[in-house]
């Protein structure tokens, strides 16, 4: 809808997983309003707040719009040929004198929202060879793909949760009324979750913190951070007991479900019930009440990924779901059929090829763990790595223990960063390669269709011609690629090519033949970028179906319900149940968990005005039980103190956090020097990642274990300034 004076543009939003429909009403290069597309047959209207900051990013004066060279701490711009130029050459140096693991690659959240990136990086990563590769999986939802290889034989058959039809969502770790969902693509979860309970569905969330989710549900139960796998199999060990188990039409192509209900045996409710802080008596009614729905769906995310049992969480939650018959079917947890098939272009997956130099921790799909990154540069090994490439990253806010991060970046013989900001990691660098915003681009969610509770698919075309002389990230990979490689000639003719296809080609190819797809023919029926282009409002490919076990990448196609390494990774479990000082522990100590604000995302939408308003927000959440005992009140600063370092920030005292538990948002701690992040540095906040542990990991996969961290508080003598 628009005045005469102005038009309409669609698209999605690439901000989140939510890939919400928006209409931006634009005159000219002026956008006048940015709202939620009604027509959108998956979002329906709905957006959140940092809609508009597709504006802010657009105009932001920070942003970043030529390259940038750093000689000490002054910054000039240069053009950009000599910039790629320099680039690789530097590069290219290293890599001659200390072979190719000397160059190490971090690529952070946003590359996954971005259809050039995942079509244009993996060449030049394949190019560069390097087994330092480092990513925000390992410290986001790299148990899930562990989970799924180990299960369903590749990485990504994620189960997702059928929220629009399931009468039983059983959440853990999760606060998707913020986050607006994760591994479940569901524009509009808030609207989704009531629709839930307005048909007599019910909703169970599992958490430390009572969170804006807790809030619709019927029930929350406070967990104790880490001990989710201790509850999890005192679920099914109940399920097994009371003759619950049945899982249906799946059975006879699952494995080893004798070996589970062996396993979980060992685990009955009153066993767990101190360590996890639930009551026996509340978990075996939780355990048949699931059993009992007639369709039920177990969904965990963050807060049981990134803890030292995420990998047992993400297998035992899809056993929850398999053996009570709700996996593969319609209210329970089910795989989508994207219009482009992801999987097929990405490998199966693989665990522990190569192990990380320093500590010895295993690579996971290609890649090492964010939590190996800064030991792998601070060490005097002549295979170290020397030069470092973040891409969409900022891994000093975002890694544990981002202080000694900083440190080991100082020390990098060369660092380049494509980001559209000088922040606190990319100041680092010696050169900044900005790439153009996401309005001057094409956009297609390559990976949260494949993620989404509905199958849909929309092509958002640029809104705006990039400025004169800039950049696409695809296009600066692409020039870096073209640099960088010195292959055979059938490897540079490949390339050639696929640089003069440019996304929106490879994209229509990918449409074409994909599921729904018009094949290569020109006239043929079926889906191809022309015909979706024409649809501005995306399309509807219908609800998830079920797809096993045909669509199985297990060897026979068969499910692996005890997988080795997971069963093996049960043994630490045991020793941490066992250990008096284990999960039980009542010590005093107190454990710090994170939490996300829908104004928010990750590190980089501190410098948007609109979103900033309003009150400080990063502060430390305290039950009054503690604040009691430490003799502190709502108007206190605090110092919070780990092995990794100490911040300061301003206390809550709720009961809505549990006894023995803290909570400070991630994503903050804008005071370092040297960015250029006006906003911003004037809300600085504390980084949470100053507190993290780079040593806390899940030992099994190597995800950081960014919750359940062991700190203490003390109370700031005198409130500063
Ligand atoms: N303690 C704690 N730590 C956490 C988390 C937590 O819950 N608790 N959450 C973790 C999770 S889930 C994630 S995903 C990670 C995120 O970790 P990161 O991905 O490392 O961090 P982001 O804050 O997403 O930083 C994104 C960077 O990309 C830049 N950028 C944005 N858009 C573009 C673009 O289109 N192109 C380019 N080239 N650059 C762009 C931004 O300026 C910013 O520098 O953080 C993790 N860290
Ligand atoms: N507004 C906003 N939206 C975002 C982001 C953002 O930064 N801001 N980030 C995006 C990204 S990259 C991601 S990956 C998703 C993440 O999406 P979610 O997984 O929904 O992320 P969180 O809101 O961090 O929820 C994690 C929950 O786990 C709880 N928790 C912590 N430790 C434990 C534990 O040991 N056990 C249990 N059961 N719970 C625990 C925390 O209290 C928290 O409520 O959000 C995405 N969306
Ligand atoms: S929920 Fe907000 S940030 Fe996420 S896609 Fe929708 S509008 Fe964008
Ligand atoms: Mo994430």
């Amino acid at each position: 809808m628009s005045s005469p004076s102005t038009t309409t543009h669609y698209r999605a939003c690439n901000l989140c997983e939510a890939i919400c429909g928006i209409e931006i009403e634009h005159s000219g290069d002026e956008i006048v309003a940015i709202r939620g597309d009604r027509e959108d047959p998956f979002s329906r209207g709905h957006v959140c707040p940092k809609a508009v900051a597709l504006k802010d990013i657009q105009d932001d004066p920070d942003r970043l719009r030529r390259p940038l060279r750093r000689t000490g701490t002054e910054w000039s711009e240069v053009g950009w040929p000599e910039a790629l130029d320099e680039v690789a050459a530097r590069l290219g140096a290293i890599r001659r004198e200390h072979g190719r693991d000397s160059l190490a690659v971090y690529l952070g959240n946003p590359n996954v929202h971005n259809l050039g990136v995942l079509l244009y990086g993996p060449p030049l990563l394949r190019t560069l060879r390097t087994r330092n590769r480092y990513s925000a999986t390992s410290v986001d939802q790299l148990p899930h793909h562990l989970a799924a290889l180990e299960m369903f034989g590749h990485q990504l058959m994620l189960p997702i949760p059928d929220v629009d039809r399931t009468d039983f969502l059983l959440m853990l770790g999760a606060n998707p009324v913020a986050s607006n969902g994760s591994l479940m693509t569901a524009p509009g979860i808030e609207r989704r979750l009531k629709e839930l309970r307005e048909r007599g569905g019910v909703l169970v969330v599992i958490d430390p913190r009572h969170t804006e989710t807790a809030r619709l549900a019927d029930r929350h139960h406070f967990i104790r951070p880490g001990t989710d796998a201790l509850l999890l199999l005192a679920l099914l060990q109940t399920i097994f007991a009371e003759g619950l188990a049945k899982p249906g039409r799946l059975a006879e192509h699952c494995d080893s479900l004798d070996t589970v209900r062996r396993l979980a045996a060992e685990f009955p409710p009153a066993r767990v019930a101190a360590a996890t802080g639930i009551p026996a008596a509340e978990i075996a009614a939780l355990a048949s009440r699931f059993a009992a729905a007639s369709s039920a769906v177990c969904y965990g995310r963050l807060g049981v990924s990134t803890q030292e049992f995420g990998g047992l969480c993400q297998w035992l939650i899809n056993l929850l779901n398999t053996v009570t018959g709700n996996l593969d079917r319609p209210g329970g947890a089910m795989f989508t059929l994207p219009a482009v098939d992801a999987l097929a272009s990405y490998g199966r997956g693989h665990l522990g090829r190569w192990r990380s130099r320093v500590r010895g921790l295993p690579e996971f799909g290609g890649e090492l763990p964010a939590a190996a990154l800064a030991e792998e540069i601070l060490n005097d090994e002549p295979q170290r790595i020397r030069a470092l490439l973040t891409l969409a990253g900022n891994p000093v806010l975002s890694t544990p223990n981002g202080g000694q991060l900083e440190r080991a970046l100082g020390r990098l013989d060369f660092m380049v960063s494509i980001d559209l900001y000088l922040n606190e990691t990319t100041r680092h660098a010696h050169l900044i390669l900005p790439p153009t915003p996401p309005l001057e681009r094409d956009h297609y969610d390559l990976v949260f269709n494949l993620l989404a509770v509905r199958n849909t698919a929309k092509f958002s075309p640029a809104l705006f011609r990039p400025s004169r002389g800039a950049l696409h990230d695809w296009q600066i990979l692409d020039e870096l690629h073209k640099r960088l490689a010195n292959g055979s000639l059938g490897g540079r003719l490949k390339r050639a090519v696929w640089s003069r296809l440019g996304p929106r080609r490879l994209l229509d190819l990918g449409l074409r033949l994909g599921p729904y797809g018009s094949g290569l023919k020109p006239f043929g029926g079926g889906l191809t970028l022309a015909r979706l282009e024409r649809q501005e409002h995306g399309i509807d490919l219908g609800p998830l179906e079920p797809c096993l076990p045909e669509r199985l990448h297990s060897p026979g196609n068969r499910i692996e319900l005890a997988p080795g390494r997971l069963v093996a990774d049960l043994d630490r479990l045991r020793r941490r149940l066992a250990a008096p000082a284990g999960l039980a522990a009542g010590t005093g100590e107190l454990r710090l968990i994170g939490r996300r604000d829908v104004r928010s995302n990750n590190s980089w939408m501190h410098n948007f005005p609109r979103l900033m308003r309003g009150r400080d927000r990063c502060t430390l959440l305290m039950h009054p039980r503690d604040a009691a005992r430490l003799e502190l009140s709502d108007e206190s600063r605090v110092a919070v103190v780990s092995r990794t370092g100490r911040v300061t920030a301003p206390l809550e005292i709720t009961d809505r956090v549990m006894p023995g538990v803290v909570s400070l948002p991630h994503g903050w701690g804008h005071d370092r020097q040297g960015t250029r992040l006006a906003t911003a540095n004037s809300h600085p906040g504390a980084s949470l990642n100053d507190l993290t542990d780079e040593r806390q990991v899940d030992l099994l996969c190597g995800t950081a274990a960014l919750n359940g961290v062991a700190v203490s508080v003390e109370k700031l003598s005198a409130p500063p300034g």
